[in-house]
């Protein structure tokens, strides 16, 4: 392959992955934002457009939910971190999170869980599929 085509070929590579990217959405269905729960509270998530994969899948077009728990976003171009206390990879591939005594127990008052949608490298799509809600635990 001369080199001529070998760049075009690479930067098609580039636009198809930002193509994919750019139609993918991240929803939080529930609980809904503003709404008032009582605790185990059930966390439902939903994705377009991107397929919801464990993180160990390791192609174009698949990405896994994160949350972040009372806790801010990371920087726009780096990876999510492991191991950081309020930030959850869900790196099995689920789509629905319980807060119980088993994982992370939501005290009594208000909680801010934002999802977003990252890559297996953990790198969030770009534009960002993402989504927040607040909401109270009687
Ligand atoms: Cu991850």
């Amino acid at each position: 392959m001369n080199t001529r085509i070998g760049v075009l070929a690479l930067l098609g590579g580039v636009l198809v992955a930002a193509a994919w990217q750019a139609r993918a959405t991240a929803e939080i269905v529930s609980p809904a934002n503003r709404a008032t729960v009582s605790s185990p509270v059930k966390l439902v998530l939903k994705a377009t457009g991107v397929e919801i994969t464990p993180a160990t899948e390791e192609r174009a077009g698949t990405g896994h939910h994160h949350l972040f728990v009372d806790h801010d976003v990371t920087v726009v171009n780096d990876t999510i971190p492991r191991g950081v206390s309020g930030i959850l990879h869900l790196g099995r591939g689920q789509t629905e999170f319980v807060f119980d005594s088993t994982t992370t127990v939501l005290k009594p008052g208000s909680h801010r869980i934002i999802d977003v949608v990252a890559d297996w490298h953990h790198s969030p799509l770009k534009p960002w599929a993402a989504d927040t809600v607040t909401f109270t635990v009687k």
